[in-house]
């Protein structure tokens, strides 16, 4: 039997793959003999780890997961992959996946039938429902559910059962980007695509380890800089992270303290005469955050924030802050990146503001190459949460509950009463468990997410999570979630299901089912649709049949927003590697950059001659504000000495229930650990490898040294992904006003030799 070229490229690619990674393939010899036999069938998807949205082909062979490629032909990551999408088909037959349902009786988990299960979750529900009103129960998602998923669960809870307490952990994640894209823009979501950076010569990456985090992005800066030998990058962070390597000018700030640096550079460039003038005449408004101020007004605000002062609050050097504005200032491109250590702050939506700033004084925004670019955590914390109306305070099609119009059409589309959607906000998830500690909310339905491992200060939330009814959706057990559950659901995993998701650029793109759900797990979609058989409202959800049913229903949701999805069918998106809203009718190709020229809704009447019309906000101007630089709200003091910050490493994805099944992925950092600086560590007698006891105002944990040149000195680093050592009880629960986003990225700690 020969070999087709055609397949013999496939084999090649993947094992290409695994060469390029360093690791061994993981069939080799059977890559090819399937090969031969022709018998791989390759299913178009979406990786399900971070918000990059890397095109992937799942291979299947007699029924089970084969293998997985980067997609080529995907205009994303061109056929790269990193080490956890390299993984993933292996997660979907791991040992721990959960392929039964698990009822709580006296006291423990037993297994029970899909009946028994749903018919205990609808009547409690109900039972909640009928003594204590709707708001004592509530929805708590997620960014890797699927849009679907997410829509339907909106629908039941904000249009069915009546309560706006249905919130996702975009919320500890995004919502300061959201906070920020919607104050100064108007509208949620990046004006960019990927494709500028194919044209942009200089990059502010902030809060973002995009090596580890978005590793595929950062291949395509690496990229972008070997073509490009003139273009630079400038990185702001406490930690000198493997993001460094590609750096020419790191400003490593103290935690916490970096609102002044972003307006000092402002400053630079107005004074160094980097303005775009014209730009602001024709599109900026400026605002002290209550009022309309003057550009003058502006200008004097930002007297007091020399280079000097700046760099006295963030510990660092005042020429690399005038150097830094000069490299953007004098670029003709320019590109922002920013993720969690912007965003996860009580801050978060400030700093975002003044991000924005930067851009909007410059006019690098909206043409190739210059974006304001939030990299976005999930990969469908875009798609399904903030587009499908996954907080408290929205509704599918960037609408808001607050806003009557809005809720009357979302309602007809939902074929529910108007009245039925609550006019307020619903409680935002660090008050949602907070209700739940204190016996407001007694039913919680939890979908595709870990917060008993992921929510901070967890030893205050914990024990009202044991006393509230728990329905946890899970693909994997055990999760520190499931068990303290009432009720676990087993559920079809990735490749095991059908869906859409909505990365980082507004792309949205399809994924196949390629595999049948494991064990009795069911489609997370059409367990929601079940529930609410079971509760009484079978006639609002009996006609989705499946995936394809929500999606379309959902498409009505955006038509003639400025998200409109009304073009990306389930028939279009099968065939092509996604489409970026708008794309308001079937022909339409997508769209590049927002608010301008070649955006379907750039209203040319009314913008005449500006550049950009930014449609969103009532007179087509952006907002540049004059924010306070406000520092962490744990700021370290003499009991509490050190700052703690935690985050991410590149082999772990979050909770660790998926990628801590991957011998390979665990053996990069076998056991949970803290990066101390080498000067700070000599200082307190630790040495490398030691245990060491972190201790906050909330909580004591034992770890590993790692002594390395990383953080600076007194700020330490723990990677939080480990469950036998919850990091979350160290961190603080103090949310951003304004995004109710916590703090996970500053407090203070002290550390001794355990
Ligand atoms: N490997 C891997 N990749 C992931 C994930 C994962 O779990 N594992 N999760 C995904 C998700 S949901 C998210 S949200 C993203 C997160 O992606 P990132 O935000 O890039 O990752 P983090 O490690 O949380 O934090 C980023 C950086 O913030 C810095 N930082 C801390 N405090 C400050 C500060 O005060 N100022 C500044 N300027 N920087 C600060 C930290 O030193 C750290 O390098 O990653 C996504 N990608
Ligand atoms: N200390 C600290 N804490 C943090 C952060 C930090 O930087 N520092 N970052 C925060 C951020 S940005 C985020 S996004 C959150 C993330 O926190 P979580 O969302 O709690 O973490 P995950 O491990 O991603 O949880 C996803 C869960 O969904 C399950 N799952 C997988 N596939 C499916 C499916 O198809 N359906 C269903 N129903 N379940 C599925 C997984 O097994 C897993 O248990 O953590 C936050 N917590
Ligand atoms: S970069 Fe992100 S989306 Fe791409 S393969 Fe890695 S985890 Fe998946
Ligand atoms: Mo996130």
């Amino acid at each position: 039997m020969s070999i087709s070229r055609r397949n013999f490229l496939k084999a090649s690619a993947l094992t290409a793959a695994a060469a390029a990674i360093g690791v061994e393939p993981l069939h080799k010899s059977s890559v090819l003999a399937a090969a031969v036999q022709e018998s791989v069938v390759w299913y178009k998807s979406v990786c399900r780890f971070c918000g990059v949205g890397c095109g992937v082909m799942l291979g299947v062979k007699d029924g089970k997961p084969f293998g997985i490629k980067g997609d080529k032909e995907c205009p994303v990551n061109k056929g790269l992959l990193c080490v956890k999408g390299f993984y993933l088909h292996r997660m979907i037959t791991a040992k721990n996946r959960l392929l039964h349902p698990l009822v709580r009786k006296n006291g423990k988990l037993e297994k029970a039938s899909w009946d028994e299960a749903m018919d205990l979750v609808a009547s409690r529900f109900k039972e909640i429902l009928e003594k204590d009103g709707p708001n004592a129960l509530a929805y708590y998602g997620s960014g890797q559910a699927q849009t679907e998923e997410t829509y339907l669960a909106q629908r039941l809870f904000k249009g069915y059962i009546g309560t706006n307490n249905a919130d996702g952990n975009p919320r500890l994640c995004m919502a300061s980007a959201v906070g920020g894209y919607t104050t100064s823009f108007g509208a949620d979501e990046p004006i960019g695509t990927y494709k500028d950076i194919e044209h942009c010569n200089l990059f502010l990456i902030i809060g973002s380890n995009t090596a580890e985090a978005h590793p595929v992005i950062f291949d395509l800066l690496v990229q972008r800089k070997k073509d490009s030998p003139s273009c630079k990058i400038i990185f702001i962070d406490p930690r000198k992270t493997p993001t460094n390597r590609i750096v020419d000018l790191h400003l490593q700030v103290k935690p916490g303290y970096d609102l002044a640096i972003m307006h000092a550079i402002a400053r630079q460039l107005i004074k160094d005469g980097y303005t775009d003038e014209q730009f602001i005449k024709d599109s900026v408004n400026f605002s002290n955050g209550k009022d309309p101020i003057t550009y003058d007004d502006y200008k004097a605000f930002l007297e007091k924030y020399t280079p000097e002062y700046a760099a006295e609050q963030a510990d660092i050097n005042p020429a690399d802050i005038v150097k830094a504005a000069r490299m953007f200032g004098e670029s003709p491109t320019a590109m922002t990146m920013w993720c969690m250590g912007v965003n996860q702050r009580v801050a978060g939506v400030f700093l975002n503001n003044l991000i924005h700033n930067i851009h909007l004084l410059t006019g690098k925004l909206g043409k190739p190459g210059c974006d304001s670019f939030s990299l976005t955590g999930q990969p469908n914390a875009c798609g399904g949460v903030r587009e499908a109306g996954g907080l408290c305070h929205i509704l599918p099609g960037h609408r808001l509950v607050a806003n009557e119009q809005h809720r009357k059409v979302v309602a007809e589309i939902w074929k529910t009463s108007p009245d039925k959607i609550q006019p307020t906000p619903g409680k935002h998830t660090v008050a949602m468990f907070g209700a739940a500690a204190k016996g407001e909310i007694k039913g919680m339905y939890i979908l595709c997410t870990n917060p008993a491992q992921s929510l901070p200060n967890l030893n205050k939330y914990i024990p009202g999570m044991k006393d509230t009814f728990l329905v946890v959706a899970e693909s994997f057990y055990p999760t520190e979630t499931s068990k303290i559950a009432d009720v676990v659901l087993p559920v079809a995993f990735w490749g095991e299901k059908e869906g859409v998701y909505g990365c980082t650029e507004r792309r949205s793109q399809h994924l196949a089912k390629a595999l049948n759900p494991s064990g009795e797990s069911r489609w997370d979609g059409d367990v929601i649709v079940d529930l609410a058989k079971r509760m009484g409202y079978g006639k609002g959800f009996e006609h989705f049949k499946g995936p394809e049913d929500v999606w379309s229903e959902y498409q009505k949701t955006t038509a003639g927003t400025d998200m409109d999805l009304s073009g990306a069918t389930y028939d279009r998106l099968k065939k092509v590697r996604g489409l970026t809203w708008p794309v308001p009718d079937t022909s339409h190709p997508g769209t590049w950059h927002r608010f301008t020229e070649g955006d379907p809704y750039f209203p040319k009447d009314k913008a005449g001659n500006r550049r950009m019309y930014f449609y969103a906000k009532p007179d087509g101007k952006a907002v540049i504000f004059a924010r306070p630089d406000k520092g962490p709200e744990e700021p370290v003091s003499a009991e509490y000495p050190v700052v703690l910050t935690t985050g991410r490493i590149l082999e772990q994805w979050h909770t660790m229930t998926m990628t801590g099944q991957i011998p390979e992925l665990v053996r990069a950092n076998p056991v949970p650990y803290a990066e101390l600086n080498p000067d700070d560590a000599k200082l307190w007698g630790i040495k490398n490898r030691d245990k060491v006891k972190i201790i906050t105002r909330r909580g004591l944990l034992t770890v590993k040294a790692k002594v390395i040149d990383r953080t600076r000195k007194g700020t330490i680093f723990i990677p939080w992904h480990w469950p036998e050592s919850l990091t979350n009880i160290l961190t603080i629960d103090a949310v951003d006003p304004g995004s109710f986003e916590p703090e996970y990225k500053v407090a203070a700690c002290q550390v001794a030799k355990a």
